[in-house]
């Protein structure tokens, strides 16, 4: 596995410097955020974000997220320009040398959660999800905003676009992503790009809002939509994890050769679909987190990973679920985990 962690450019208030002490990070994630969503990447922007990586003495691994415009997940308006802009970003960013893009599938709102700064016993906060108070939120009040949202919707533009949703169905969803896969798989083919499609987070409906990459026979449909290595999966830890039907470590073994990306992070279930963000530590939440690394560990899991969403601890303020300090020991924990696994396992 290759280690990597998050930052969110320049505006991140974590830097590059800090993630390069953490051990074993030898590579970032990360994305250009200021494009509009749909508009083709430069090929001269991708290297100025990959140059300011490198001179920080790290490698930009993995583009997370190239976002997937809407009209190509509803099917309508101009689908075909913006897949062909979207086939574009992949050419660009196959010639600056990446080989890994995550994106989403998810209609209008990315992760989602009903409280950002929950405070936890032991005096830290947490990201947590509470289905009631999600469902009196209303999506137009601007009640919440969270770092993965498109913030660049008026009022009226999300009013329009989630009226458009009300006719949309799973089965519509499932069909403008194969239109979508059809397309960008066989360019991601040729330039050698794996994309690795997020599982939604949470993996229910919210909003009435169509949601498809859920459980472990959607993930199945999905892969043979476009039956090819490029066409692979970000497996998400904590976004899967939050309904106790999934079992995670099952997925990594079925899945494993699809799996380009690994997000990891621990969950702990409090309720029918209520969930709050442990810190990486199994004993903290719902997942066992060593069963899960095993399972990457048995399969001969070469892919990148990632430590998660973090609490904000020590005082640290921070974009939410992105500080640097519980990620950091995240990290530390999974290499624990893995040089525990990498020197008992009889090889
Ligand atoms: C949340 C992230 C997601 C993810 C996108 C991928 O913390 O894992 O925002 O980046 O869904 O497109």
């Amino acid at each position: 596995m290759k280690m990597t962690f998050r930052w969110y450019g320049e505006s991140d208030p974590v830097t590059l410097e800090q993630i390069r002490q953490i051990p074993n990070i030898k590579g970032v994630v990360s994305a250009i955020y200021d494009i509009p969503v749909g508009e083709a990447w430069p090929y001269d922007r991708i290297m100025k974000l990959k140059q300011t990586v490198e001179d920080a003495g790290l490698a930009l691994s993995v583009i997370e997220s190239v976002p997937v415009h809407e009209d190509i997940k509803t099917g309508d308006g101009d689908r075909d320009r913006y897949i062909e802009n979207y086939c574009i970003t992949l050419r660009n960013l196959s010639k600056a040398g990446i080989d890994t893009v995550c994106y989403n599938f998810m209609p209008v709102f990315d992760w989602t959660r009903s409280e950002l700064d929950h405070r936890l016993p032991d005096g830290s906060t947490a990201l947590i999800y509470d289905e009631k108070t999600v469902a009196k939120m209303n999506p137009l009040g601007g009640d919440l905003s969270l770092p993965g949202w498109d913030a660049s919707y008026t009022k009226e533009g999300m009013k329009a676009l989630l009226e458009k949703y009300q006719t949309i169905t799973e089965e519509d969803l499932w069909n403008n992503l194969k239109y979508f896969l059809d397309r960008v798989i066989k360019v991601a083919e040729e330039v050698h790009v794996k994309m690795a499609i997020h599982p939604d987070d949470p993996p229910w409906s919210i909003f009435g809002l169509p949601r498809i990459i859920t459980k472990k026979e959607n993930i199945e449909r999905f892969l043979k939509l476009y039956d090819s290595p490029y066409n692979g999966l970000t497996l998400c830890s904590g976004s899967l994890g939050v309904l106790a039907s999934n079992d995670i470590a099952d997925m990594v073994y079925s899945f494993c050769s699809r799996i380009h990306f690994a997000h990891i992070r621990n969950v702990k279930i409090t309720g029918d679909k209520c969930f709050e963000e442990a810190g990486h530590l199994s004993s903290g939440g719902s997942l066992d987190m060593v069963k899960i690394l095993k399972a990457y560990h048995d399969c001969g899991f070469c892919g990148y990973i990632r430590p998660d969403h973090g609490r904000m601890i020590w005082g640290e303020k921070g974009r939410p679920g992105y500080g640097l300090y519980d990620r950091a020991l995240g990290a530390a924990y999974i290499n624990g985990i893995w040089e525990t696994l990498e020197k008992t396992t009889q090889k």
